[in-house]
């Protein structure tokens, strides 16, 4: 069985002589213009970033190299264990063989790739002394970014940097840290997870695929939770490149930045609210109803959610969990969750609120008439479904979907060190300049 390095090598070659073909080819073609708009309200819809791994359709959603959800789930190898469901979500390593080789893994070489992970996994000695010194009250995403950037002591890209190693060789020394970050992230986030909120011991049962040694170190120990923590980290690893965290790693990365203070500087954009900070805002958002809706003695329903819609809006807050800068339907990862949650927990409290808000808010933020997308997104779901486990801390949530991110983002970086890709630095312009020269057309 070929080891994924040896796939990748195998690739490299002809994935470069393609690349130099097309920008022979086509290199001086016009992808599209950029309006006064665009340059001023954050660069929507204009196409200036290569991107490998995925695409993302307003209207479809994502594809994860040619494939949907439903397609994953279809052909990707699942977990067969003694405790795995027949018709399982698919394995997380399974997805991010997919998005670094864009090929359909066959189980056996899934099963080498979670070995290597399971080998690669220990910290260097002093990240969880670290971890161990940071107070319970910062935010499980600020120590996130400290564990990693602290771990970064293991990098063997940097050192080959320094050692002077040539570009053409970048790629795999940067694999090799790639494997090692993605390795290391489960064990990082237990640990901040474990010390926050219980006794700071992590346990490990390496026997199990990569997100079922994470439900366990994390203190988890339900198969039904393993697949739910299977189709977590599968749907939030890639969504192409412009949405902050991937597009911040890949922008970072071109500055060869290793991968782990490229990745350490993507989570600090998933950490904003408007991105995947979402998820710990939404269970707060539905907190906020059910303690109104108590002090109030009232019941939540579509009236009064719809009530507690509009004080929000007219607070001048968003509603977190909907609206999208590219996706102009339902989300179709906000779909297979609600999937999940019709298959393994029908008559859950928390589910019900959320289908009666999906079934409001679309029509409250159409006739708000901000919004381009009144659509629920991934973050509008994803609590839900942990809370319903136990795992309510939901100031943690969006660590889970930056052990996840790390698979899109980092498949794409070992590409663009692969290909060779320059240091990204688009041109600003002045507000003058602007003025000026549209003045003269
Ligand atoms: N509630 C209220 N107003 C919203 C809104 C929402 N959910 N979504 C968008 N709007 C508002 C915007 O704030 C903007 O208002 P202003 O003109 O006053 O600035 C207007 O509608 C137009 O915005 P847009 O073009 O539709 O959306 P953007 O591309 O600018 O932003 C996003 C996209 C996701 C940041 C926005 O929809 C939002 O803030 N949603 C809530 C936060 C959220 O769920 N984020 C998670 C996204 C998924 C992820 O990355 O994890």
């Amino acid at each position: 069985v070929q080891t994924i390095s040896e796939v990748l090598a195998s690739q490299v070659p002809q994935k470069q002589a393609d690349l130099l073909a097309l920008k022979k080819e086509h290199g001086s073609k016009v992808l599209g213009e950029v309006t006064v708009d665009q340059c001023i309200g954050g660069a929507r819809g204009v196409k200036c970033m290569l991107w490998e791994t995925s695409n993302l359709d307003a209207e479809e959603g994502i594809r994860f190299r040619g494939l949907t959800i439903p397609d994953c789930q279809q052909v990707l190898p699942t977990f067969k264990g003694p405790s795995g469901p027949e018709n399982g979500e698919p394995l997380l390593e399974s997805l991010f063989w997919l998005l670094l080789t864009s090929e359909v893994p066959t189980k056996e070489q899934v099963d080498t790739l979670t070995a290597d992970l399971h080998k690669r996994a220990e910290l260097p000695g002093h990240v969880v002394g670290i971890l161990n010194s940071l107070p319970k009250d910062m935010h499980p995403m600020t120590q996130f970014t400290i564990g990693l950037n602290a771990a970064q002591t293991g990098s063997a890209f940097a050192a080959a940097y320094q050692a002077g190693a040539p570009k053409s060789s970048y790629h795999d020394y940067v694999l090799e840290d790639i494997l090692n970050v993605v390795a290391q992230l489960p064990e990082i986030a237990a640990t901040i997870y474990r010390n926050v909120y219980f006794d700071g011991v992590v346990e490990k049962d390496t026997s199990l695929d990569y997100s079922g040694n994470f439900c366990r170190m994390l203190g988890y120990n339900d198969p039904s939770f393993d697949e739910l923590m299977r189709l977590y980290l599968c749907i939030h690893t890639d969504h192409e490149g412009g949405n902050a965290s991937a597009h911040t790693t890949h922008l970072v990365g071109s500055t060869l930045s290793d991968p782990y203070l490229s990745y350490a500087a993507g989570l600090n954009a998933l950490a904003g609210p408007l991105h995947g900070l979402a998820n710990q805002e939404v269970l707060g958002w539905i907190q906020g109803i059910q303690k109104k809706m108590a002090a109030e003695g009232k019941e939540i329903n579509a009236e009064t959610i719809t009530e507690f819609t509009w004080d929000t809006l007219n607070a001048k807050k968003v509603i977190p969990g909907y609206g999208h800068a590219v996706l102009r339907k339902t989300d179709p990862r906000y779909t297979c969750q609600r999937e999940f949650a019709l298959k393994h927990m029908p008559d859950d409290e928390l589910f019900k609120i959320v289908n009666t808000i999906y079934e409001v808010m679309p029509g409250i933020l159409t006739e708000h008439g901000k919004t381009k997308n009144p659509y629920p997104n991934v973050d509008s779901h994803s609590g839900v479904l942990l809370w319903h486990y136990g795992f309510t801390q939901f100031q943690y949530y969006t660590v889970l979907f930056g052990v996840s991110r790390a698979v899109g983002a980092l498949s794409q970086l070992y590409w663009d060190r692969a290909l060779g890709l320059p240091l990204e630095r688009p041109k600003s312009v002045t507000p003058e300049f602007i003025k000026n020269f549209c003045e003269k057309q």
